[in-house]
C-alpha cells in the first residue's frame, strides 16, 4: 500500500513487513480451532472486502488530516493503527440496513460507518457541518439507523447503556439480531459502563461489547488508570464469555465476532471481546507530538511493525491467489495478488478523493441556516424543541 509522509506515522512510512510477525500472524488464526473454520469460510472476495474496509478506513483518515493541514478543519479524530478492530467486527455482522444489526461506534470507530453502509461523503460533511450533513451541521457523531448505525454519544461509555437498549428490544420481539459497541480502556473506568455490562449479563442479552484498548485515554496510558495488566478477567467477573484478541489482526477480530455473534443469536449473549491494540498517534491530530512524549520510542516502534493494514496487505498477497484461480507458481501467485491488491487500492483512492470533493462542495452555498439550530433538538425527556 501507499504510505503518506505527510499523515503516516513515522514508523509507517518506510514500513516493511516483519518475517516472523507475519508467520506469528498466520499461526495465530491457525492455533484456535473455531476461528480458523470462521476464517477458512471467507472466499477471496471476502478477504479482499476486509482489506478494501481497512483501506478505506485509513484514507478517510488522511483525507481529515489533509484538511487539517490546509487549514479546513482545527482537528480530527483519527483510528490510525486501530482499523483492525473495527473493520474486523463489522464485517461479522448482518449487514442489512434497518433490520439488522446495529453498531454503536465511537470515535475511533469511524470505518464502522462507511462499512455499515454510510456514503463516506457523508462522514466528511459531518466534519465539515454542512446543512445537507447526517445531523444538519449539529455534531460530528455521525449515525444513521437506516444503516443500522447509532451515532456515538460524546459522553464516553454511555453508548454502552443505549445498545442495551436496541438488545433487549430485539430479544424482546424474538428478532436474532445483534447489537455491537466498542468501550476503550479509558471509557471502562465510567461508572455507567458498569451498569451497562452488568445489565447485559444478567438479562442476557444478544450485545457484544469490544474493549478496545489502545494502551491510552487522552493523555492518560493505561499504566496509569488501570492495574489489572489487561481486562481478560472481566468475563469471568460479570459472568460473561469473554473472547481474547489481537486488536491488530483484522482476521482475529473477524473471527471471534462471527462467534461472539453466533453466541448472541443462540440466547447466550452477551459477550466480551477484549483487543489489545495501540493508538499510533495524538488523542487527536492537535496531540499529536504531546503523544510522542507520553509514551516511549520503542513503543511506537513495536506496534508501528503490527501495522494492522501491512500485515494483512502482506499476508494476502503471499496466500493463495486471490482471483479465486488455481495459480500454483508461488512467484506468479504473489505477482497475481499484489497486482489485485494495487487495483484495488486505486479503485479506493479514488473512491475516497471523489467523496471529499463532494463533501468540499457542499459547503458553497450549504452551510445551515442559523435558525435551524434549534430543529430536531431534544429539549427535555421526549420533547422536541422545533420538529421538521
Ligand atoms: C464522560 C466523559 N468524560 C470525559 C470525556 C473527555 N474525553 C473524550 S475522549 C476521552 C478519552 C477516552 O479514552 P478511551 O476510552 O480509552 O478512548 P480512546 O480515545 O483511547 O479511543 C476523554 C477523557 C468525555 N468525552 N466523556
Ligand atoms: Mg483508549
Amino acid at each position: 500500500m501507499k504510505r503518506y509522509a505527510a499523515y503516516d506515522p513515522p514508523e509507517y512510512v518506510n514500513w516493511s513487513p516483519d518475517p516472523a510477525l507475519l508467520g506469528r500472524y498466520g499461526k495465530k488464526i491457525e492455533e484456535q480451532p473455531q476461528r480458523k473454520a470462521a476464517v477458512s469460510a471467507l472466499s477471496p472476495k471476502d478477504l479482499l472486502a476486509l482489506y478494501r474496509g481497512l483501506l478505506r478506513f485509513r484514507l478517510h483518515d488522511i483525507a481529515l488530516q489533509r484538511w487539517v493541514k490546509q487549514g479546513v478543519l482545527s482537528k480530527a479524530w483519527l483510528g490510525t493503527g486501530e482499523e483492525a478492530v473495527t473493520i474486523g467486527a463489522v464485517h461479522a455482522l448482518r449487514r442489512e440496513g434497518e433490520s439488522g444489526d446495529v453498531v454503536g461506534p465511537m470515535i475511533r470507530n469511524a470505518g464502522a460507518c462507511h462499512e455499515m453502509g454510510m456514503p463516506i461523503a457523508d462522514m466528511l460533511r459531518g466534519y465539515l457541518a454542512t446543512a445537507d450533513s447526517p445531523t444538519r451541521g449539529k455534531d460530528l457523531h455521525v449515525g444513521g439507523l437506516g444503516y443500522g448505525i447509532v451515532a456515538p454519544v460524546s459522553m464516553v461509555g454511555s453508548l454502552a447503556a443505549v445498545m442495551n437498549g436496541f438488545a433487549l428490544a430485539f430479544k424482546k420481539r424474538g428478532e436474532q439480531r445483534v447489537a455491537l459497541t466498542w468501550i476503550g480502556d479509558g471509557a471502562t473506568k465510567h461508572g455507567e459502563v458498569h451498569e451497562a455490562l452488568n445489565f447485559a449479563a444478567v438479562q442476557r442479552l444478544p450485545v457484544v461489547f469490544i474493549i478496545q484498548n489502545n494502551q491510552v485515554a487522552l493523555g492518560t496510558r493505561f499504566r496509569q488508570h488501570h492495574l489489572a495488566a489487561d481486562f481478560y478477567g472481566w468475563g469471568r467477573a460479570y459472568g460473561v464469555t469473554l473472547l481474547e484478541v489481537d486488536g491488530n489482526h483484522v482476521l482475529d477480530v473477524y473471527a471471534a465476532c462471527r462467534l461472539a455473534t453466533e453466541r448472541c443469536r443462540a440466547g447466550e449473549g452477551p459477550v466480551f471481546m477484549a483487543a489489545e491494540t495501540f493508538r499510533m498517534g495524538g488523542h487527536a491530530t492537535h496531540d499529536v507530538r504531546e503523544a510522542r512524549r507520553t509514551f516511549d520510542a520503542s513503543l511506537f516502534e513495536t506496534w508501528g511493525r503490527r501495522d494492522p493494514i501491512g500485515v494483512f496487505e502482506e499476508y494476502l498477497a503471499t496466500g493463495p491467489a486471490l482471483d479465486g484461480g488455481g495459480e500454483s507458481d508461488p512467484a506468479a501467485c504473489e505477482a497475481l495478488n499484489r497486482r489485485i491488491l494495487e487495483d484495488l487500492e486505486l479503485e479506493v483512492i479514488a473512491e475516497v478523493d471523489q467523496a471529499a470533493e463532494e463533501a468540499l462542495a457542499s459547503r458553497s452555498g450549504g452551510m445551515p441556516a442559523p435558525e435551524e439550530t434549534a430543529t430536531d433538538v431534544y429539549a427535555g425527556p421526549g420533547e422536541v424543541l422545533r420538529k421538521t
